[in-house]
C-alpha cells in the first residue's frame, strides 16, 4: 500500500482579489502565506490588526498539482483523508467536485480514485466565508442562539464548528484564517488496509494489565497474517476478510505512567503489522479515576491515579498561535516543558481553542502532563437542533476515539462556562428553563457519544460545574466541583478574596500582566512605548484590563515612575495575585486537590492572563509558579487564625526536610532563625511552625518572614510580608551588584530585594528570576539560553524599591 500526503507548496487565490496569486505551504493558512509573501503587514505588530481585517471579507482558494502514476489508478481505492479543515471547505478534483468540510474538528474520508487520471492532475480547495454561513445559519435557527459577542468580533461564530477564538477573544486577534492545519493523506489502497487499531488497559487484583486490541483491517477476503507487538511479546492471528481483529497482550509487571512530580511518564511502544503496513503508538499503562465522594466540606473533585490521589496543578492551554501555521513541534515542546519546569502536572485544554495536535498529546503523555480535555464549546450558548447535533456528533466520533490512546488525558468536560452562558445573554436569562434544556439537549448528546466511544473515564457536563446535573453557581460555591473564580479580576475584589474560598479544584483564576519590556519591543513601535498607546490599547482585548492592573497598582504598591517599570510591576502584581491564591489553597490541602491558573501561554503578543509571553518567555509569574507548583513547599498561611508555616508533601514518598526559618528587618539583619528538621509522609500536610505570643506582632511591619530549605537537589524559598500591601512596608532602598561570567549571573543586594527579576532580549530563560535577595548573601542564576553575549549586553535586573 502507497502512501502519500498533499503537503508543500500550493498557489492561494481569491476570486474578489484577481491581483493575488501566491505560494501558500500546506499544513498552513492563508494569512500566514500572504504575511510571507509581504502583501500584508505583520499583524502582530503595532495595531496592525485592523489593517488586515479585509482578509475575512474574501473566499480564498487554494491549489496545486500532482502526478499520479498507473500503479496508483491501477490500486482498488484511493483514499484522501482529512483533519483540520478550518472550515467551510470544497475540494475540487480535476474540476470535479469530490467533499464538502464544514466542521473544522471532524475527519473526511474519501476515495478519490474516481477523479484522478494518468499523468497531472489537479486539487483546489475553495474556502468560503464563515460569517456569511453564520448569518445564514442564525436566520433558520427556530429560536435565537446567542454568541459570546464580548469575546467575538464576528457575529454567530457559535453555529460553525470552527475554533471560536478565531475571531477573538478577551486576550486574542480576530484573524479569520483559513487552511488546513494537517497533512492531507492519500492511502492507496490494494487489497489490504490496516486501517488502525485502539487499546482497551484491564487491570487485574495482582496489579498486572491484560491490554485488549482491536486491529481493523480492510482486505478483499484474503487471509492475513497480522501481528501485535508489546513489552518484548509479539502475537499474532490469521484473519480473514475485512474487521476488527481482538488481541490480548499481558503485562505481568508493568512499569506504571505517573503524571509529573509522582513518578516517571514510563511508555510502551505498541506496533501492529501486516504484510509491509505497520502502525505504531505509545503507550501508557496507568489507572485513573475521578473521585467525587461526598465529605465534610461538600464533596471532592479528586484525580487519582495509579491509586494515589494527586494535587493537580497547573495552567489553561489556548491555541499555540493565531496563525495556525506557525504552530510547530518546537513551540509545543517548549511550552509544555515550560510548564512541566514549573511543576505543573495538569494542562486543561480549553473549550474556546481546538481539540490539539497529535503532537500536543504525545508531549504530555511524554512529559507526564494530565490533560483536562473540553469539548470546544466556549462562553457562548449552542443550537441543539439535529442538524448540529449530527455535526457535533460527527467530530466525537472521530476525537474520542483518538485522543483516548493517550495516558494523559483525565478528564472530559463537556464545554467551557455554557451553563454559566445561559444567565449572560438577554434571551435566555428571561427564558431559563427553554435554554437549559436545548443546553442539557447538546450536552447530554456529548455525554452519550463519549460514553460509547470510552467508558475508561468521566465525562464531566462542564467548567465550572458543581456535578451532575447541578446547574447551580461554580463561580461562587467552593464545595463541590471545579470552580472559576473570577472575583478578584473581573469583579475588582482584593487578593485577599482568594483566602476566603476553599475550592475544591480551581480549573480558571487568573490575573493579567503587560508584556515584558523585552516582549514590548517585539510588537510595539518606540513612539508608543506607553501603556494608553494605540498599540497598547489594541493589545488588550478585556476593555477595562489597563484600568484594572493601574487601579489595582494604587491599592498595593506604589506607583511604578514610568514605563518600563510600570511592564514589570505589572508581572510582580500577578504573581503576587496568583501566588496568594496558590498557597492558601495549598495550605488548606488535601480540601483543594486542584489548581489550574488561567492562562498557560498567548497566541499573539498581548497584555493577558498568561505566565509565558508569546515568545516562550517566562513572565515572573512562571517562575513564582516554579516555587509554589514545587512537590515539596513550604507556605506560610492564617487560615488556622495564626500565622503558620506548612510543609507539604505531594510526593507518594516521604521526605526528610531541614530548613531554616529568619526574621529579618528592612536594614536586612537576620534578628531570629529557627530551624526546623522535618521527616513528613507522602501527600501530606503538615504545620510545622506557628507565630507565637515570644514575637512581638506589633512588629510585624519592620521586617519579613523568609524560609529557605533544601530537598535533594531543589531549593525551597518562601517569603512573607505582614501586608498585601506592599507600599506600606517601610522597606530600604537598596542597590545591587550584578557580575556576569559566562553564563552565570551573580547578585548582590546590600540591603533585602524582592521580586529581584532578570531579563535579557535575547532567547532563553533564567535559573531562577522574581526572587528575594538577603542582604550581603551573593546568589547565582544561571541563564539558560545559547547567546551569551547578547544576554550580557542586555540583562537588565529589576526590583520593588526601584520601581
Ligand atoms: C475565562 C475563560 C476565557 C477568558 C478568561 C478571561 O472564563 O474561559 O473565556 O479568556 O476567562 O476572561
Amino acid at each position: 500500500m502507497a502512501h502519500f500526503e498533499l503537503n508543500g507548496l500550493w498557489q492561494l487565490t481569491s476570486p474578489q482579489r484577481p491581483d493575488i496569486d501566491i505560494v501558500m505551504t500546506l499544513p498552513g493558512d492563508n494569512v500566514s502565506a500572504l504575511l510571507q509573501a509581504e502583501l500584508i503587514p505583520n499583524p502582530y505588530f503595532a495595531d496592525n490588526e485592523a489593517k488586515v481585517r479585509w482578509i475575512e471579507q474574501c473566499d480564498w482558494h487554494i491549489s496545486r498539482q500532482f502526478e499520479v502514476e498507473a500503479s496508483v489508478l491501477s490500486a482498488k481505492q484511493v483514499w484522501m483523508t482529512l483533519t483540520r479543515v478550518d472550515t467551510l471547505a470544497t475540494f475540487f478534483i480535476n474540476d470535479e467536485q469530490v467533499l464538502t468540510c464544514s466542521n473544522m474538528f471532524a475527519q473526511q474520508r474519501v476515495d478519490i480514485k474516481p477523479y484522478l487520471t494518468h499523468g497531472t492532475n489537479t486539487i483546489r480547495v475553495e474556502f468560503a466565508r464563515v460569517d456569511l454561513e453564520g448569518e445564514e445559519r442564525a436566520k433558520n435557527l427556530p429560536f435565537p442562539i446567542p454568541s459570546a459577542m464580548g469575546n467575538n468580533q464576528i457575529p454567530h461564530m457559535n453555529l460553525i464548528r470552527k475554533t471560536q477564538c478565531h475571531s477573538g477573544w478577551d486576550w486574542g486577534i480576530c484573524l479569520m484564517v483559513s487552511g488546513i492545519y494537517d497533512p492531507i493523506q492519500i492511502d492507496v489502497v490494494n487489497e489490504l488496509w490496516l486501517k488502525g487499531f485502539s487499546t482497551e488497559q484491564n487491570w487485574q487484583a495482582d496489579g498486572s494489565v491484560i491490554v485488549d486490541v482491536l486491529v481493523e483491517v480492510e482486505t478483499e477476503n484474503q487471509s492475513h497474517e497480522v501481528f501485535v507487538e508489546l513489552d518484548g511479546m509479539t502475537q499474532s492471528m490469521h484473519t480473514e476478510g475485512s474487521g476488527h481483529y481482538h488481541f490480548q497482550c499481558h503485562v505481568l509487571e508493568p512499569l506504571l505512567w505517573w503524571p509529573a512530580g509522582y513518578g516517571e511518564a514510563n511508555l510502551y511502544k505498541i506496533s501492529v503489522s501486516c504484510g509491509e503496513q505497520k502502525l505504531s503508538r505509545k503507550l501508557g499503562l496507568r489507572q485513573l479515576s475521578l473521585n467525587n465522594q461526598a465529605d465534610e466540606h461538600g464533596s471532592a473533585m479528586e484525580f487519582v491515579v495509579n491509586g494515589v490521589p494527586i494535587n493537580a496543578k497547573g495552567a489553561n492551554w489556548i491555541p499555540v498561535d493565531a496563525m495556525p501555521g506557525r504552530e510547530c513541534d518546537g513551540r509545543y515542546r517548549n511550552l509544555l516543558q515550560s510548564a512541566v519546569d514549573a511543576n505543573m502536572n495538569m494542562i486543561r485544554v480549553w473549550g474556546g481553542g481546538q481539540y490539539e495536535s497529535e503532537t500536543f498529546y504525545s508531549l504530555c503523555d511524554e512529559l507526564g502532563l494530565l490533560v483536562w480535555q473540553d469539548m470546544m464549546f466556549a462562553c457562548s450558548l449552542y443550537p441543539s437542533d439535529d442538524a448540529f447535533l449530527k455535526d457535533v456528533e460527527q467530530e466525537l466520533r472521530f476525537q474520542i476515539p483518538r485522543l483516548k490512546e493517550h495516558p494523559s488525558i483525565a478528564l472530559w468536560c463537556g464545554d467551557n462556562e455554557v451553563i454559566g452562558a445561559i444567565g449572560w445573554y438577554d434571551e435566555s436569562k428571561h427564558n431559563k428553563v427553554k435554554y437549559t434544556v436545548n443546553y442539557d439537549r447538546l450536552n447530554r448528546m456529548v455525554e452519550q457519544v463519549i460514553g460509547q466511544q470510552d467508558d475508561s473515564r468521566r465525562f464531566w457536563p462542564s467548567s465550572p460545574c458543581n456535578g451532575e446535573l447541578d446547574f447551580g453557581d461554580a463561580w461562587h460555591d467552593d464545595s463541590k466541583g471545579d470552580m472559576h473564580f473570577w472575583d478578584v479580576w473581573h469583579s475588582g475584589k482584593s487578593f485577599n478574596a482568594y483566602l476566603n474560598i476553599n475550592p475544591r479544584f480551581c480549573s480558571e483564576f487568573g490575573f493579567q500582566s503587560w508584556p515584558s519590556f523585552a516582549e514590548t519591543k517585539q510588537f510595539v513601535p518606540e513612539q508608543d512605548w506607553n501603556v494608553t498607546s494605540p498599540t497598547f490599547e489594541q493589545h488588550q482585548k478585556n476593555p477595562r484590563g489597563n484600568s484594572i492592573i493601574t487601579e489595582m497598582f494604587t491599592r498595593y504598591f506604589r506607583f511604578p515612575s514610568g514605563f518600563e517599570q510600570m511592564l514589570y510591576l505589572s508581572q510582580v502584581q500577578q504573581a503576587v495575585a496568583i501566588k496568594t491564591a496558590c498557597d492558601h489553597w495549598r495550605a488548606i490541602s488535601p480540601v483543594c486537590r486542584g489548581m489550574l491558573y488561567w492562562q498557560l501561554n498567548d497566541n499573539w503578543p498581548v497584555s493577558s492572563w498568561s505566565s509565558l509571553e508569546y515568545s516562550g518567555r517566562w513572565k515572573q509569574l512562571h517562575y513564582h509558579a516554579k516555587r509554589f507548583f514545587a512537590p515539596q513547599y513550604l507556605v506560610f498561611s492564617e487560615h488556622t487564625g495564626k500565622l503558620s508555616l506548612h510543609l507539604l508533601n505531594d510526593a507518594k514518598d516521604s521526605v526528610d526536610v531541614s530548613a531554616q526559618l529568619h526574621w529579618v528587618n528592612w536594614q536586612g539583619e537576620v534578628k531570629q532563625t529557627w530551624p526546623l528538621e522535618h521527616s513528613v509522609s507522602s501527600d501530606s500536610n503538615t504545620v510545622i511552625w506557628q507565630l507565637d505570643e515570644s514575637f512581638d506582632s506589633s512588629e510585624l511591619k519592620s521586617g519579613f518572614f523568609y524560609v529557605e530549605a533544601q530537598v535533594a537537589q531543589d531549593k525551597i524559598t518562601n517569603t512573607w510580608f505582614s501586608s498585601h500591601e506592599l507600599k506600606t512596608l517601610p522597606m530600604e532602598r537598596t542597590k545591587i551588584e550584578v557580575t556576569i561570567e559566562t553564563n552565570k549571573v551573580t547578585l548582590v543586594a546590600d540591603k533585602p530585594a524582592f521580586f529581584v527579576h532578570l531579563e535579557c532580549d535575547t532567547d532563553g530563560k533564567f535559573s531562577d528570576s522574581s526572587l528575594t535577595l538577603l542582604a550581603n548573601k551573593p546568589v547565582t542564576i544561571e541563564f539558560l539560553g545559547s547567546d551569551l553575549n547578547a544576554m550580557a549586553t542586555s540583562l537588565r535586573v529589576y526590583h520593588l524599591m526601584q520601581s
